[in-house]
């Protein structure tokens, strides 16, 4: 197949090309492999949870051996899907609470609590007492309340408090306030093994219960304390795609998602010392960059450039000028032991639960995290002298990142009023007609960064902020929707005339995935700033991930749903068109239960109008369209409410 149709990416088309033209395998290739796919996996009718199967919906068995329907066998894929989204990144969570933990109690001694502004509110929102102590007795506490969030055996996730009230309460009528994260993943596996829950709703229900322990609880906890550790991010420019690759230095690729690991790599790569080793074998610098959530984690809080997003992993190496890549947890792909193979790269494991047969593991451990963060480097300083032919892309655009909650509310407001009140008062005026988030993966089956990319141009030219996170973040970034001096050009008159008196892009890098916390906290902050309804489910705001490979899309999207967004998803991504019912519900019924509901919709231009749509639909029912044609805002008006 032709690059340009794997790959809107030209630095990746290159690479494409270049791989097949040497015989080299990557995910796009092995897909091709795998075709045609299992229809019965794609419809989410296949069952393989007991020993009597596996068993497969068809006209010939309308039930597996047991007698589960097709609904109960769609609904439980769906929730193991969820639950296992849900674990991936609360248990990243959790690592953070524990070297957060470490941190606080002097036990990890290269990590510092660099934002106690934050860890003062975090501290007070959780009930721990700061007055007369020191930021480190705080953070004890603190860490302490946090890890328990995980575990506890009682009581529901504190975090989730941030919903506004209407919100719990429907949370709270349904039964699905999310308790103890290990609780609702351990009873979602529980419930969809053989035998217990086969109530396709009530399966449904726990994957909302689910999700939101994941979204208003493990997931919020890693963001909120990897602020407090490593600083919250500001807006800052960095650079995007494969030419951030330096042809003189010694580059360095982290790759994954816990910034345990690549904070202490990028400390580490400024060394002197270490800049000395290197210049020793001839190099001109270290350089280090990231791929996938870890490299938006980076260029969130150090501008530091990310070489690309999940399908670009195994192109990266294909350059010949990676000397090292250190991987920890999350969308790795064992594909890139073959291709390491093919160049000098040193492919190293570095977190114990991720390990890859064949490849060298060095193990990230908080209290010695400096010295393993150098060693890697070393590592990689030693492995310089053998590079082959080098070819780096020239590809690599301009990008500014740091797009947290707490960014956003300065840079609208500033600093002596930061608030939501101009965003607010801008979506009600109808210069922006809503907020959508783009969110999401690269998933060779759809061009790459296609679908976030096009969706994004065609919201943004119609008014709407567009926030994204993960790979959908990296997809814009080389795309040069995350340049303000680029994206602007393409924004409509009055989202321009926003962007350009505040001083941001139209499109906001808001981190990685577990940093669709960002999105939710942002909501709660719309409605309590007043004028756009009580609830989430009432804001002129939607969510959509049309290009998703992980289960963790799943997980995000389902707490989107519940927290009442509409979010718009891939058509093939999606497994539960096997089943009637489901589908209904989870297209249409779940929205009377929780506001929100999933679409699917596979062309980027149409999920855009649907999206329009949808955010129309919430500012007529806000009555603020109507208002817009009443007021007409001069000078002074825009003044008052864009400025500053
Ligand atoms: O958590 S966007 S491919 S890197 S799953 Fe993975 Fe998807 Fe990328 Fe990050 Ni998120
Ligand atoms: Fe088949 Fe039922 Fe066992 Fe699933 S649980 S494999 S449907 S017998």
């Amino acid at each position: 197949m032709e690059p340009s149709k794997r790959s809107v990416d030209k630095a990746a088309q290159e690479m494409i090309g270049r791989m097949a033209r040497l015989g080299q395998q990557n995910a796009w290739d092995r897909l091709d492999a795998q075709l045609p796919q299992c229809g019965f996996g794609k419809q989410g009718i296949c069952c393989r949870i007991c020993s009597m199967g596996p068993c497969r919906i068809s006209k010939k068995a309308a039930a597996g051996v047991c007698g589960a329907d097709v609904d109960t066998i769609v609904a439980r894929n769906f929730l193991r899907m969820v639950a296992a989204g849900v674990s991936a990144h609360s248990d990243h969570g959790r690592t953070v609470a524990e070297v957060f933990l470490a941190a606080a109690r002097g036990h990890a001694p290269d990590y510092r609590l660099k934002d106690t502004t934050k860890l003062l509110k975090l501290a007070k929102e959780l009930g721990v007492e700061t007055a007369g102590r020191s930021p480190q007795d705080i953070a004890v506490d603190v860490g302490m309340i946090a890890l328990a969030e995980f575990g506890k055996p009682e009581g529901t996730q504190l975090v989730a408090r941030r919903a506004p009230k209407p919100r719990q309460e429907i949370w709270q009528k349904l039964g699905i306030t999310p308790r103890a994260v290990d609780r609702e993943v351990t009873e979602s596996l529980h419930r969809s093994t053989m035998g217990v829950d086969q109530d396709f709703h009530n399966v449904l229900l726990q994957a909302s219960r689910a999700a939101l322990a994941d979204g208003w609880g493990g997931a919020m906890l890693a963001t909120e304390l990897q602020d407090v550790l490593f600083g919250t991010p500001y807006p800052g420019r960095g650079e995007v795609n494969m030419g951030v690759l330096k042809a003189d230095e010694v580059n360095i690729i982290v790759h994954g998602h816990e910034p345990i690991l690549s904070e202490m790599v990028a400390a580490a790569a400024q060394d002197k010392e270490l800049l000395a080793e290197a210049a020793k074998v001839g190099a001109k610098g270290i350089n280090v960059a990231g791929t996938c959530c870890t490299a938006n984690e980076l260029l969130m809080r150090h501008g530091i450039p990310i070489a690309g997003n999940f399908l670009n992993q195994e192109l990266v190496i294909a350059t010949g000028a990676v000397e090292l890549m250190a991987v920890d947890v999350q969308c790795v792909m064992q594909g890139l032991t073959q291709v390491a193979k093919c160049y000098h790269t040193k492919l190293v494991t570095t977190a114990d639960k991720g390990r890859i047969a064949g490849v060298e593991h060095v193990s990230m451990e908080e209290k010695t995290a400096m010295k393993t963060a150098k060693e890697l480097i070393r590592m990689a300083i030693a492995n310089y002298p053998n590079r082959g032919e080098v070819f780096i892309p020239k590809d690599k655009e301009k990008a500014v990142g740091g797009f947290s909650f707490e960014s956003i509310n300065y840079m609208l407001g500033g600093r002596f009023r930061a608030s939501f009140r101009p965003l607010n008062d801008n979506i009600i005026n109808g210069r922006i007609r809503g907020v959508a988030g783009i969110v999401g993966c690269t998933n060779p089956k759809v061009p790459q960064d296609f679908t976030h990319t096009t969706l994004a141009r065609e919201l943004i030219k119609r008014d709407v902020l567009v926030l994204t996170t993960g790979c959908a973040t990296i997809a814009c970034g080389k795309q040069g929707l995350a340049n303000p001096r680029t994206a602007l050009e393409l924004a409509g008159p009055g989202l321009r005339e926003v962007c350009e008196a505040v001083g941001i892009p139209p499109v906001l890098t808001c981190g990685s995935c577990v940093d669709n916390t960002r999105l939710l906290v942002s909501c709660s902050e719309l409605v309590r700033e007043g004028g756009l309804g009580e609830d989430i489910s009432q804001l002129p705001v939607a969510g959509a991930c049309l290009e998703s490979i992980s289960e963790k899309a799943i997980a995000i999207g389902q707490y989107f749903v519940a927290s009442g967004l509409l979010v718009v998803f891939g058509e093939e991504l999606l497994p539960i068109s096997g089943s009637v019912n489901v589908s209904e519900y989870l297209f249409k019924g779940i929205e009377k239960e929780l506001g929100g509901r999933w679409a699917v919709e596979s062309d980027p231009v149409k999920a855009a109008e649907m999206i329009l749509a949808h955010i129309e639909g919430k500012r007529d029912a806000l009555g603020i369209n109507k208002s817009k044609e009443r007021k007409l805002y001069d000078m002074a008006d825009r003044r008052a409410l864009a400025v500053e």
